[in-house]
């Protein structure tokens, strides 16, 4: 095979996982729930469920006027955000397919299952 050739193959792959990267980055979500009255809500529902797909963000948004601190000790994504007041929000990547259990560390009321698909 020629340089020439080579160097034509070499672009059209390139341009292959250009495409095939900036496609699974535009279906990656970033969906919010929201810690309001000591419960997660996403789209003004308490839920105690919520399925994503991989590669999805979760931004956990607290809207409660004190603390809470969203953490996980599941195998499949442990995370802990730490104490966070009203008004912010922290991100958590989920990269991997399977169940996630989400907590609060101050209320042990507040919990959450994740599948990731
Ligand atoms: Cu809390």
């Amino acid at each position: 095979m020629s340089q020439q050739k080579n160097f034509t193959r070499s672009l059209g792959l390139a341009a292959l996982f250009a495409a095939l990267f900036s496609t699974g980055v535009a279906h990656a979500a970033e969906v919010e729930v929201d810690q309001k009255n000591k419960a997660f809500v996403h789209d003004g529902n308490k839920i105690e469920a919520l399925t994503i797909k991989v590669g999805d963000t979760i931004r956990f948004k607290n809207e409660d006027p004190f603390f809470h601190n969203i953490f996980s000790l599941s195998d499949l994504k442990t995370f802990d955000l730490g104490s966070f007041p009203k008004g912010q929000s922290k991100t958590v990547v989920f990269d991997k397919p399977g169940l996630v259990e989400v907590e609060c560390a101050i209320h042990p009321e507040m919990y959450m299952e994740v599948t990731v698909q």
